[in-house]
């Protein structure tokens, strides 16, 4: 079998070679010397693979280039905003006719209230939210409001759960944290980790614990209903129903941080799919559609202590962008239940071939994947928190990702990041990715 190696397109960004070097490395190297690690985010350098870093140039549908022309079949969509592929036409006209109007204005547009009413006519629990323009500024807002609206100062959250580089929840984290090894990250005091309990994901036991410990001091339970920052891992049964009991009971708040999960692996995101209701959501990518945006919602009292109504304070200059919204609100249109239906048809298909593969290769992997977000753990059995992701053989992953990225299939360069299959991923790249994992796999066994 001639193997697959990645393929080149014709155009090339700029000279394909700079004084003897790929156009690529010429870009890693001025990026070096501009940005820590030659990124503006960690988990893009690549180190958990020891590859480098891609210079990407283009995307479009299920593909993306790099600056020496080479092509990808894409499963790391941006992390999560590109549910409906790179460059999608409808997204690309709204953006343009948005910018054609000008703007950010300082003030409320008519595009920021349809794409709100949009997300309330999904996830009926967001009677109000307030826009903000990534997700870190949503889960940072939604603890300040769930403290304020309790009284109380403690938050608890899962391990290996990610919400964003807020210094309280940095503690025991995910995706990049997970990626890099790092329990916590330097620059956060005593003071502000010392408010945040930390406990197993799917142990409702541990919480009922923690609860009897801090009994009426716990202001809000943060949970990723689906982990997906330390790879993909579903919620037990009866696990998101037990939060809910609990914090209820508690007088605690439930927020379901949704950055992920929300608008993809349902409309309705994770409320929708599971059928239990939190307090408060926090939503951030798919609803801007690949531009800068966040967003925290849910009942009106609770979000009616938020300036200028209530003493929460909280504000951006660039909340509610009219370039995100119009790309969040194109996005939204295009996310309709036949839209839905082919996600989970190809995602299936795909974990289907990764499966088949890896048992030809007689490699053994663990397969978990909620809708359109899906995980290949390099362990014999799927993982049902952060400390059995983290049995994971990362060295075999690597090797898995290196095979694959030479075959132009790009995977998230990370064991704890998920896989994002979107709407532009045809049969057609499942079978090329299902190909080349054939031989990864064979290759990586080591
Ligand atoms: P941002 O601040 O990166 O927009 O969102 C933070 C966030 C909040 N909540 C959840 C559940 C998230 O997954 C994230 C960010 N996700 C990571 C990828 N796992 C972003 C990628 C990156 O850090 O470069």
């Amino acid at each position: 079998m001639t193997p697959t190696v990645a393929r080149r397109r014709e155009t090339v960004i700029g000279d394909p070679t700079v004084d003897g070097q790929s156009v690529s490395a010429a870009w890693r190297e001025r990026a070096l010397a501009r940005f820590p690690g030659g990124v503006n985010s960690p988990v893009r350098a690549y180190r958990a693979v020891d590859g480098e870093p891609l210079i990407i140039v283009r995307g479009e549908g299920p593909l993306v280039w790099d600056a020496d022309g080479t092509e990808y079949v894409d499963y790391v969509g941006a992390f999560g905003p590109l549910i409906c592929g790179h460059a999608h036409p409808a997204v690309v006209v709204a953006v343009e006719a948005a910018a054609r109007d000008g703007g950010p204005f300082g003030a409320t547009t008519p595009r920021e209230v349809e794409l709100a009413e949009r997300i309330a006519a999904a996830m009926p629990v967001i009677e109000r939210l307030r826009f903000v323009s990534s997700g870190t500024e949503a889960t940072m807002s939604v603890l300040r409001l769930a403290r304020a609206a309790t009284g109380r100062d403690l938050v608890l959250k899962f391990e290996g759960g990610y919400h964003g580089h807020v210094d309280g929840l940095l503690v025991e984290a995910g995706s990049g944290l997970a990626t890099l090894g790092l329990p916590a990250s330097a620059g956060v005091t005593v003071a502000q980790a010392v408010e945040t309990i930390v406990v197993p994901y799917n142990d409702l036991a541990a919480v009922e614990r923690a609860f009897d410990d801090h009994r009426g001091r716990i202001a809000a339970v943060i949970v990723e209903p689906v982990a997906a920052n330390v790879g993909v891992i579903p919620p037990a049964p009866g696990f998101l129903e037990g939060l809910r009991r609990v914090t209820r009971a508690d007088g605690a708040l439930l927020v379901f941080d949704e950055v992920i999960t929300g608008f993809r692996i349902a409309r309705g995101g994770a409320v929708e799919r599971f059928g239990v209701e939190p307090d408060l959501v926090t939503l951030g990518k798919v609803i801007g559609g690949g531009l800068p945006i966040g967003a925290y919602g849910g009942r009106a009292e609770l979000l009616d202590l938020v300036a200028p109504v209530g003493p929460v304070y909280q504000a951006g200059t660039l909340a509610g962008h009219p370039l995100a919204m119009a790309a969040g609100i194109a996005t939204l249109d295009l996310l309709m239940p036949a839209a839905y239906r082919e996600l989970e048809r190809t995602a299936a298909a795909l974990e289907a071939g990764l499966r088949a593969a890896a048992a030809e290769a007689g490699v053994g992997v663990a397969v978990n994947r909620v809708g359109s977000l899906l995980t290949v753990f390099f362990r014999a059995r799927p993982p049902a928190d952060a400390t059995g992701a983290k049995a994971s053989d990362t060295a075999a992953f690597a090797r898995f990702h290196r095979a694959m990225r030479a075959a132009g299939i790009l995977v998230p360069p990370s064991q704890f990041e998920a896989w994002f299959v979107s709407l532009a991923h045809t049969d057609t790249e499942i079978a090329r990715t299902v190909a080349a994992a054939r031989e990864a796999l064979r290759a990586c066994r080591g």
